[in-house]
């Protein structure tokens, strides 16, 4: 399937889940905690830098947002979790919209979970890691910053990331794509692109 991602656009922010886009095309979903690069990423991979809002201060994504790419099917940006500052009504509210996005009335083709690669998983991560590996969704982890990192530091990071209980199976073999990832560099952005489009074409042809 031929894509021009840079014929990328945004569609709407949903804040509840009356909005949500349900029209059958493919959405491949971005989930991670506020500011692990889940807008950087998507402003990257597309190719076109003032595509989502990026910020320095967490919590800037607060709705679902939607992109579509080439017409043939949607980015979504799902509000970040675990941002301490937040009040707990604020919180109970994001946690409730990506709630009903992933487990009822949202429609994920493909999840991309963000790692922040120099934090690791947090504990909410690893709540996300634990519901993914349930979920049925295929899922990939995107590990993110990876620039910051020296090369010794990367290995060792990368390397518990392939060995995390919650990414292994009972062999203690990793069955989840990892990928090294920076916006900064643009490391693993053809990489990520390439994912994206497997299941997107998957998705069609089980049409
Ligand atoms: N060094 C480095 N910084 C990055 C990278 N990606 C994102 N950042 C920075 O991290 C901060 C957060 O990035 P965003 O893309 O806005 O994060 P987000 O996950 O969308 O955050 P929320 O919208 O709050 O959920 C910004 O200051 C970015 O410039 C990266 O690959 N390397
Ligand atoms: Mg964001």
């Amino acid at each position: 399937m031929r894509i021009n991602r840079q014929n990328s656009k945004f569609v709407t922010s949903a804040a509840n889940p009356a909005s949500f886009i349900n029209d059958g095309k493919p959405q491949i979903v971005l989930s991670g905690r506020s500011n692990v690069g889940k807008s950087s990423l998507i402003n990257t991979v597309l190719s076109n830098g003032k595509l989502a809002r990026t910020s320095s201060e967490p919590g800037k994504t607060i709705m679902v947002n939607y992109y579509s790419v080439d017409n043939k099917f949607y980015i979504v940006d799902l509000p970040g979790y675990g941002y301490a500052k937040r009040s707990d009504a604020h919180k109970k509210q994001f946690g409730s919209l990506t709630d009903s996005y992933l487990n009822k009335y949202g429609s994920p083709t493909f999840i991309l979970q963000l790692i922040d690669l120099k934090v690791g998983p947090t504990g909410d991560d690893c709540m996300m890691l634990d519901w993914l590996s349930a979920s049925g969704i295929p899922y990939a982890v995107v590990a993110t910053k990876a620039d910051k990192l020296n090369k010794t530091d990367r290995e060792k990071n990368l390397k518990a990331l392939a060995t995390h209980p919650l990414l292994c199976d009972e062999e203690g073999v990793c069955n989840v794509d990892i990928i090294p990832f920076s916006s900064l560099k643009g490391e693993g952005k053809e990489e990520v692109f390439s994912l994206i489009l497997s299941h997107v074409t998957e998705s069609k042809n089980a049409d």
